[in-house]
């Protein structure tokens, strides 16, 4: 392996040139003279690797997490030293909490100057050394760089995390060369060939004989549950269980399918709530939901899990039986083991409450509010999806809205910042997933909160890109509700305070006409029936499209079972004179009785 000796090669055009024979197609990222030299071999190496310049570092660190989530491949990213560099950490711990393999590759002054307080001189090896701790390292010697590279990738696919390489400026105009066969030199390779990862027969039969005892079997799925739906399927089918997804899985299964009880915890649908309180066994794939108080109580269900990653087994319940494997082999090999469960009870009650809640839905969206009920929107996005769309949602009340109320059917990908939970991802993830599927349909869904953080600004990157995808269609829908929404509704009703204005309250923009300066349709939906002309018109356009929503701040996204400690906290932020209270007992009354008084079909 490795490169004929070149004496003209430097270290950048080595780099370039390894990291397109690992298969990397692709950079986003942003220059500086920290990094030129790479830059100048990534020109030299045109047709390669397709350099993508994002307006913020950050945008490229959340655009690399996004394309390996979208595509299971290594997502690259590349700023300068000192401030772009720190610029990408917030994206680099938004892939790492979320277990994608990306590597960062940052430049850093020479050699000669480091340790001098010199300009732009940051330790970067310390700045790294928690969001890359896996693999972070400086190159210091031209030879160094061949196996910096090689293990950069490799360690990020086999721990699916953030790895980074930095490189000084110097380095990068060397002459590159291959280590020398001698004593005190590492002589590294390029393959990676995934692990079929497997539990024993042994452990299989404990979790099975789990499983066919229950008499009312849960299932929680999550993005490791990807590739194993015909699996989950089929034992859900087996043990009569419904099924219910953490955000990150939310487009694992089709909520067609008449037992996924939808998304679960604060964003999450009462049927998954009620599956959880009220089953005798659990059985977890690909996941670690964080929200223990969705989950049984301990103690009330056995419990299976199963995930590819031991250090995620028995992390949030203390499951009974822990099954280290790729999710889909273990559930194939599983399956012979699992006896179909006769009395279909459970399931029947299930099915009936997943109908239930579908019409508590609607009945929702189909509120009035002012000027429109985002749930509306949602709704009517829902059968106008087009098929294998990518969606891409925002933090924020979006998220809420994105989880509970969007129908995914099969084919369809989905992703957000999970773990990270970080504002501004949606619209850089639905660029990085353009990029890799020009002939799909991404559709971001961004609260004007992270549209003014960053999302804006990435308009500016997809209005200078757009021509070049096969389909330029890609949809950017902006909550435009003025207000921090999320948060002002978790300081109601998590902790009982009022809205404060002055941290909550939101400039007002018109997103249509921000648009359509750069270019790009921008269409402004100010009542509830231009939502659906506008949908058409935007998914029938010629160009990226965005949606500016006037949606209605006082719309609750009400957790699916509201305590009584949230009921009172929610009453005390009205009894100490929250601005908009009248607004909001109006709103939250209409989606209370909606839940509470079920419509019976
Ligand atoms: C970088 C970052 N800063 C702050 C937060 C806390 N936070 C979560 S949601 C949210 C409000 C988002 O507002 P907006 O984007 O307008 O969406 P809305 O909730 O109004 O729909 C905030 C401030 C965060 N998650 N990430
Ligand atoms: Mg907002």
């Amino acid at each position: 392996m490795g490169n004929p000796i070149n004496m003209s090669q430097t270290v950048s055009d080595f780099v370039v040139e390894r990291l397109a024979s690992w298969g990397i197609k692709r950079i986003f990222g942003y220059p500086g003279d920290g990094i030129n030299g790479v830059m100048g071999a990534l020109n030299r190496a045109k047709g390669k690797i397709d350099f993508i310049q994002t307006r913020h570092e950050e945008m490229a660190a959340f655009m690399a997490c996004a394309h390996a989530k979208f595509t299971g491949e290594v997502g690259v990213c590349m700023a300068t030293s000192g401030p772009g560099a720190i610029h990408l950490l917030n994206g680099l711990y938004d892939a790492k909490m979320d277990h994608q393999p990306v590597v960062a590759i940052v430049g850093q002054q020479a050699r000669m100057s480091m340790g001098g307080d010199y300009q732009q001189e940051v330790d970067l090896l310390s700045l790294f050394k928690d969001v890359a701790h896996e693999y972070v390292h400086m190159c210091t010697e031209p030879s160094q760089a061949r196996h910096l590279i090689d293990r950069a990738i490799r360690i990020a696919r086999t721990n699916r995390t953030v790895t980074c390489v930095i490189l000084p400026n110097d380095i990068q105009e060397l002459d590159f060369s291959e280590p020398p066969h001698m004593h005190g030199t590492v002589h590294t390779g390029m393959s990676y060939t995934k692990p079929e990862i497997m539990p024993s027969l042994a452990d299989l039969q404990l979790a099975a004989d789990i499983l066919n005892t229950g008499k009312k079997v849960a299932m929680l799925i999550g993005a490791g549950a990807a590739g194993a739906e015909d699996e989950i399927i089929e034992v859900a089918e087996m043990l009569g269980a419904g099924v219910a997804k953490a955000l990150l899985g939310k487009a694992v299964l089709a909520d067609d399918l008449p037992f996924v009880t939808g998304s679960i915890g604060l964003l999450g649908t009462k049927p998954s709530y009620d599956l959880m309180m009220d089953c005798d066994t659990l059985l977890m794939v690909g996941t670690s939901f964080p929200y223990s108080e969705f989950l049984p109580k301990e103690g009330a269900a056995k419990a299976v899990q199963i995930d590819i990653d031991g250090r995620m087994l028995g992390l949030r319940y203390p499951t009974d039986v822990n099954l280290q494997g790729d999710s889909r082999r273990t559930l194939k090999a599983l399956i012979p083991l699992l006896v179909r469960k006769e009395d279909r009870t459970w399931r029947e009650k299930i099915e009936s409450e997943i109908t239930r809640w579908w019409k508590v839905l609607e009945a929702r969206a189909m509120k009035s509010a002012n000027p429109i009920n985002p749930q509306r929107f949602f709704w009517e996005l829902s059968p106008l999806l087009p098929d294998n769309c990518i969606l891409t949602s925002d933090s924020g009340s979006t998220a809420n809205w994105f989880a509970r109320d969007l129908r995914v059917r099969k084919g369809m990908k989905a992703s957000l910042s999970g773990n990270l939970a970080t504002m501004t991802p949606g619209v850089p993830y639905a660029i990085a997933a353009k990029f890799a599927f020009p002939d799909r349909i991404p559709i971001a869904m961004v609260g004007d909160g992270a549209m003014q953080m960053m999302g804006m600004n990435e308009l500016i990157t997809i209005s200078k890109y757009y021509r070049r995808w096969s389909d330029p269609r890609m949809l950017i829908i902006v909550l435009n509700n003025q207000d921090l929404n999320q948060v002002t509704w978790e300081q109601r009703v998590m902790s009982g305070d009022p809205k404060y204005e002055a941290s909550q309250d939101l400039p007002g923009l018109n997103y249509a006409a921000y648009a359509q300066l750069l270019g790009l349709e921008g269409i402004r939906i100010e009542k509830e029936d231009e939502i659906g002309p506008a949908l058409q018109t935007a998914l029938n356009a010629r160009r990226p499209v965005v949606l500016d929503l006037l949606s209605d701040p006082n719309v609750p996204p009400l957790p699916p079972h509201i305590t009584l400690k949230q009921a009172k906290d929610f009453s005390s932020s009205i009894l100490k004179g929250d601005v908009n209270a009248w607004d909001m007992i109006k709103q939250t009354y209409k989606e209370v009785v909606e839940n509470f008084l079920p419509h019976h079909s």
